[in-house]
Formats: C-alpha cells, sequence, structure tokens
C-alpha cells in the first residue's frame, strides 16, 4: 500500500470510531433518554458520512457499526434458541380485590407490614431475550412458548433501541435481558396507511404489526417498521452481581444503554399502587404506544427469592389488567357516512357493546376495499376494537357465526345525502361525493369544523342545529352564520329566546379570533392545527398565504408538496376566495401577526411536559411546541428552559424546583403558543 493511502486509511480508521461513537451517543441520548442533543439532519448527516468512509473502505465495517441496522440477506427459516432461564408468564389480575390478594399473600410469606413494589406499564407487543456477551449483542429470541423461542437475532440488530454494544462499564460478562418489542401508535398508522397504499395487509393492531414485522426472514422488512424495544428485567447473567433491587438493576440496564419505562415507579403499599393504576389508565389514551396494564414486582430481590415461583409465574409479580379493547358483537346494518372532504365511509351499526370501559354503537369500515378485504357483511358477528381517541373499527369478521344468506357490501353509486354522483378517482381508495359544497354533508361538516372549538369556538352550534341550519337552507356556508337573527333562530325546533339570544353572542364573539384559527377553520385538507400554526407566523397575513405559490408554500417547516398542493387547490378555487370576502366584510378579524424572520419563535428553547393537560393531549403539546422551534424533552436537566406542569405532575416538577427551572401553568403555556 502507498504511503499516501496508508495515511488516509488510519485517518479513516480513527474518523471511522470517532462517527460510530457519536452515532451511539446521540442514538443513546434520543431513544434511552428521550433527550435529543442534536437535530435529526445533523444525525443524518453523521450517518452518512459514516456509510461513506465504510463504502470507500470496506474493511472498516464492524458488526456493531450503526450502518449495520439495515438487515442483511434473507434467511430460510429461524433457528431454535433454548432459553436458560425459562421465560415465564405473569399472573393476570382484573379487579380491586386481586390485586389486595396478591399484596395480603406476599406480604403473609415474608412477614412484612409493607412491601415497596417497582410499577411500570405493561406494553403491547411481544417479549423478547437480548443475550450480550462482554457487552456485545450476540443473541436476540422471542419468548416462544417459554422455553424455547426463535432466534431473531438478525432482526434485533435493526432496532435503533436495541443497542448493539453496551454503553459505560460494570456489566456483567453474559448478560441476558428481556423486553417488549412493540410498535408505537403513529407508526403504525402509518404503516397501515403505507400498506393499504399498496395493496397490502392490513394489520389489526399493534401487537400483530409489531409479531408480524419481527417475526420476518427478510430483515430488511424489519429494518422498515418502525419498532421499538422497552426492557423490564434480566434473565441470566454471569460473572458480576447487579443489584439488590429490581429498581435499581432498572437504573442500571438504563445506564448501559437499554431503554426502560419512563412510567416506572417505586411504590410502597397497595393503595399506592391503586392510585398508580388509575393514574397511568387516565394516561393510556395519550401515551405513545399501547398498553393493556400494569405490572407490580416486589422491589427487593432478597424478597423476590423468598416468594419464588407457583407454576410457570412469579409470586412477586402481577399484571394488574385494564379492561380490554376489543370484544365481540354483531353487525346490524352498514351505514354509509359522507365527510367534509366528500369522502365516502362505511361504517357498521352494532347492536350496542361496552369495549375498554365506553360503549360503542358504530365502527369504521375505513373504505370499500377495506369491507371487502375483511369480508363485513351485515348479520355478521365482529370483533370491535376501541383504542383510545381514535374511532372504533371493526377487525374482523367470526366467520364460522355467519348467518345463512348474507351479502356482499357495495358502496352506492349515488350520494347517500345529495344524489349526485360518487366517483373513485384511480390510484385513491377512497370513493367521494362529486358534488363538493353543493352536497349538504359536505357543508354540516365544513360548519361543524368552522364552528369547532379549536377552530372558531361558536359554543352552541352543535349538531342538531347546524342539521336544521343546512336542511331549511338558511346556512349555506359559513359566512351566512354572521347573517343570522333573532327571528329565524327563534322559529327552529328546540330553539327558545334565551338560547338564540345566547348564540348570536357566542357568533359575535367568534369574530375576533387570530389568524392561525381562522386558516385551520376554512378546512382546507392536509392543513390541521400546527401546519396552520406556522402558516400564520411564516406569512403573518392571510393574503400572503392566498398568494404563495407552491415553492414559496414548502419553504414553510413541515409544509412537503402533497400539503402546498392542498393548499394551493383550497386558495385557486373562486368559491372559497367569495366566502372568505363574506367573512372578512361580515367582521371577522385578527390581529396582526408580528412576523418573526423564521417561523420558529421558541428556536433554541428546551421544554419538558409533565403531568395531563385539560385541554389537549401531550402530542398535540408537543407538536405545537416543535412547531415553534422548540425541542421537547423527557427529562428536566439544568438545560431545560421552561417545564410545562398539567394535572398530577410527577417528579419531573420537584426536579424543575430543584433545579430551579422556570415552570409554565397549562395557561401561560397556551398563552405562549398563542393557542
Ligand atoms: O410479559 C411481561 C411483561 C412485562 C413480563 C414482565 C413485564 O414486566 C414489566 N415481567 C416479568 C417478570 C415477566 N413477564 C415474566
Amino acid at each position: 500500500m502507498s504511503p499516501a493511502k496508508q495515511v488516509s486509511l488510519s485517518k479513516a480508521i480513527k474518523r471511522a470510531a470517532e462517527l460510530r461513537e457519536q452515532l451511539d451517543y446521540h442514538n443513546y441520548r434520543y431513544y434511552v433518554l428521550d433527550d435529543p442533543e442534536i437535530p435529526d439532519a445533523e444525525y443524518d448527516r453523521l450517518f452518512r458520512e459514516l456509510q461513506t468512509l465504510e463504502g470507500k473502505f470496506p474493511a472498516l465495517v464492524t458488526a456493531d457499526s450503526p450502518t449495520q441496522r439495515v438487515g442483511g440477506a434473507p434467511l430460510k427459516a429461524f433457528g431454535t434458541v433454548r432459553h436458560e432461564a425459562p421465560m415465564l408468564s405473569l399472573d393476570n389480575a382484573f379487579s380491586e380485590e386481586d390485586l389486595r390478594n396478591f399484596d395480603r399473600r406476599a406480604r403473609a410469606a415474608v412477614e412484612a407490614e409493607q412491601i415497596y413494589y417497582q410499577a411500570e406499564p405493561k406494553l403491547d407487543g411481544l417479549a423478547v431475550s437480548l443475550l450480550y456477551e462482554s457487552g456485545v449483542l450476540v443473541r436476540g429470541a422471542t419468548r416462544g412458548d417459554g422455553f424455547s423461542g426463535e432466534d431473531i437475532t438478525q432482526n434485533a440488530r435493526t432496532l435503533r433501541t436495541i443497542p448493539l454494544r453496551l454503553r459505560g462499564r460494570g456489566y456483567p460478562r453474559v448478560l441476558e435481558v428481556r423486553g417488549e418489542v412493540y410498535m408505537p401508535k403513529m407508526g403504525f398508522a402509518q404503516l397501515n396507511q403505507r400498506q393499504a397504499e399498496q395493496g397490502e395487509k392490513i394489520f389489526a393492531n399493534p401487537r400483530n404489526a409489531a409479531a408480524g414485522s419481527l417475526r420476518q426472514l427478510d430483515p430488511r422488512i424489519t429494518a422498515s417498521r418502525p419498532l421499538e424495544m422497552m426492557c423490564y428485567g434480566v434473565g441470566k447473567f454471569e460473572d458480576a452481581g447487579l443489584a439488590a433491587r429490581h429498581s435499581e438493576i432498572l437504573e442500571r440496564l438504563q445506564e448501559w444503554g437499554l431503554r426502560i419505562s419512563p412510567e416506572r415507579a417505586v411504590l410502597e403499599g397497595v393503595e399506592a399502587l391503586l392510585k398508580y393504576y388509575q393514574r397511568l389508565g387516565g394516561k393510556r389514551d395519550s401515551l405513545p404506544y399501547e398498553i393493556d396494564g400494569v405490572v407490580y414486582k416486589v422491589d427487593r430481590i432478597d424478597l423476590q427469592q423468598r416468594l419464588g415461583f407457583v407454576a410457570r409465574a412469579p409470586r412477586w409479580a402481577l399484571a394488574y389488567k385494564f379492561p380490554a379493547q376489543e370484544e365481540m358483537t354483531r353487525v346490524l346494518d352498514i351505514g354509509v357516512q359522507v365527510g367534509r372532504t366528500g369522502a365516502l365511509t362505511p361504517v357498521a351499526r352494532l347492536k350496542p357493546i361496552l369495549v375498554g370501559g365506553a360503549t360503542v354503537a358504530n365502527a369504521t369500515l375505513h373504505n370499500e376495499d377495506e369491507v371487502h378485504r375483511k369480508d363485513v357483511r351485515v348479520g355478521d358477528t365482529v370483533v370491535v376494537r376501541r383504542a383510545g381517541d381514535v374511532i372504533p373499527e371493526v377487525v374482523s369478521v367470526v366467520l364460522e357465526q355467519r348467518p345463512a344468506h348474507t351479502k356482499v357490501f357495495h358502496l352506492p353509486k349515488q350520494c347517500p345525502v345529495c344524489g349526485s354522483e360518487v366517483i373513485r378517482m384511480e390510484g385513491e381508495s377512497a370513493a367521494r361525493c362529486s358534488a363538493g359544497l353543493v352536497c349538504g354533508a359536505q357543508r354540516k361538516e365544513a360548519i361543524r369544523h368552522y364552528a369547532s372549538r379549536r377552530a372558531m369556538d361558536i359554543e352552541g352550534l352543535g349538531e342538531k342545529l347546524i342539521e336544521q341550519l343546512v336542511d331549511k337552507d338558511i346556512v349555506h356556508d359559513v359566512s351566512d352564520l354572521y347573517r343570522l337573527d333573532l327571528a329565524t333562530l327563534m322559529a327552529l325546533e328546540r330553539m327558545g329566546e334565551k338560547s338564540a339570544q345566547n348564540f348570536l353572542v357566542a357568533i359575535g364573539a367568534s369574530k375576533s379570533t387570530t389568524l392561525n384559527r381562522f386558516l385551520f377553520a376554512l378546512g382546507i385538507r392536509e392543513v390541521g392545527e400546527a401546519t396552520a400554526h406556522t402558516l400564520a407566523s411564516h406569512f403573518g397575513e392571510l393574503e400572503a398565504v392566498m398568494e404563495a405559490d407552491e415553492e414559496a408554500l414548502q419553504k414553510v417547516p413541515d409544509v412537503g408538496p402533497v400539503v402546498a398542493a392542498q393548499i394551493q387547490a383550497f386558495f385557486h378555487e373562486p368559491h372559497n376566495h367569495e366566502v372568505i370576502k363574506k367573512l372578512v366584510e361580515a367582521g371577522v378579524h385578527w390581529p396582526a401577526v408580528p412576523r418573526k424572520t423564521s417561523a420558529a419563535p421558541l428556536m433554541g428553547k428546551t421544554f419538558v411536559l409533565t403531568g395531563t393537560l385539560a385541554g389537549m393531549s401531550r402530542d398535540e403539546a408537543k407538536q405545537h411546541l416543535q412547531s415553534l422551534g422548540a425541542k421537547v424533552s423527557g427529562s428536566v436537566s439544568g438545560k431545560t428552559d421552561y417545564v410545562v406542569v398539567g394535572a398530577e405532575a410527577g417528579s419531573k416538577l420537584d426536579k424543575a424546583r430543584a433545579l430551579g427551572v422556570a415552570t409554565l401553568d397549562e395557561k401561560d403555556f397556551l398563552k405562549l403558543i398563542g393557542h
């Protein structure tokens, strides 16, 4: 090798090692601590630099390089792995009484007045074991039947939440870590959307999607799926002790680069366990992943050892399950709804059933292709699923219970509301009513959206009132709302003088708004609250948004070609110009938006959210902050600028106080984000 080449090779070796270390560190900040230090774009830049170096000098590629997560060659079949320490199951509790009995038995067995437990959510995924030898990941396996599972090492390596090498020091020479691989709700929704667009299988729930994605013979497919892992314990370990408490073991795992639950807590006594269950139940819908209960474990390892096992479950652990999110019921009819964009959605009318604590009488069937794929028919017994605030959906049909003479469902050729032709464009999964705002259903939806709390916030304009106003031809478009008078309103059903007066006051009050609310209220496809906000602060005034071409629109953070095209299409429509003109003439106004040189007034500021906000989910709050340029971190540190404090705030508030970090209550927070 020439001396020049030797120099460049030795430089490359050094640089590749630096890049690997940096990428590992940023991965750890992002996934384990939920506290990224650099923007995604910078991570990608470092990653590409390493990829380029390794491309130039293939000998530099190491098995634990972050570039090696893309997935190797497909396997013919999975090998079998025997678990040296069996992967047991957990006993379940379904009531407060079950939980109290568990605590009572544990206290009696170890003769203790009170026991400290470690509590954490039970993630709805699949249990996986990771084996590290001298800190290097050498094997990943599924739980299987608890005694032997499948060797999914290649696939496990593609998950960025699974470290290929442990960080720091002090870990045992052999360490088997256990946890749950799951698919976050958002990734699941996006995956299913992609699958639907490509005519591929739709997954029934995130757990099935996670299992289907992890058990792929082609690791490149696994690499393309949004899987994550959260660790909850250890199996076998050798040549070094761990800790005296389960909670300390988890802390160690975190230090070594493994992700553990940010919701975990150590609690004393059964009353605290019950409180935790209630609190987590209240948060369940707003967590970014699905959980199906709480797992409690006796925290002291010596007590765990004294308690031992019964059959295949430890006597020191218990899963207290939340109410089921899937139930069976019968389809009484299949209706068709017409949405704001004219899309026809088939909806199963069900024999009402309690699912996860709420009564479900309607469940979406998404579109005609989905009805056919699941082959749902009137009279069928179906599995219905309700997860969080998501609209309930029909998961599958219980074919064995199908009655005779059922009929295949077809969407109508005419809009069920206005009778106009129904059109399905090539490449689209939705069929739409072709009548646009002439269609009463689309007008009603547009008005409902305009008046909604996050848009123009017109109190009292509910579904029944909108129905009457549109059906009686009193309101054609939203600008007609501002021409309503007392006499017209009082002529409507269920409208007394007092409510009519109140309603007129509410309409009057809505005239004074903000540009971001107004943009959101217009109901432009693909423009949600966060996008409306960025548009308002980027352009400063409505005229500028209306006149912006697609290139200008795409300069706005988060506005890509699809959103830009929808905004352009909306403002190209003369009818929309007319409505906006009438609204402004009616007195709808907003204060001038101070034009920022950047649309990121909170750039450089770090926020932490804690507790529950009354007016929005944590994800929404995070999106708002990020759209204004702020960074949202999962833990409080000296670098935190503000902690936003909702109801029942936890330890993050204590830490903020201890560190002297500024706190914002919900009111101040909403003010800050201009909400
Ligand atoms: O299946 C499980 C899910 C979560 C577990 C588990 C867990 O802890 C949070 N812990 C144990 C000990 C077992 N299964 C056997």
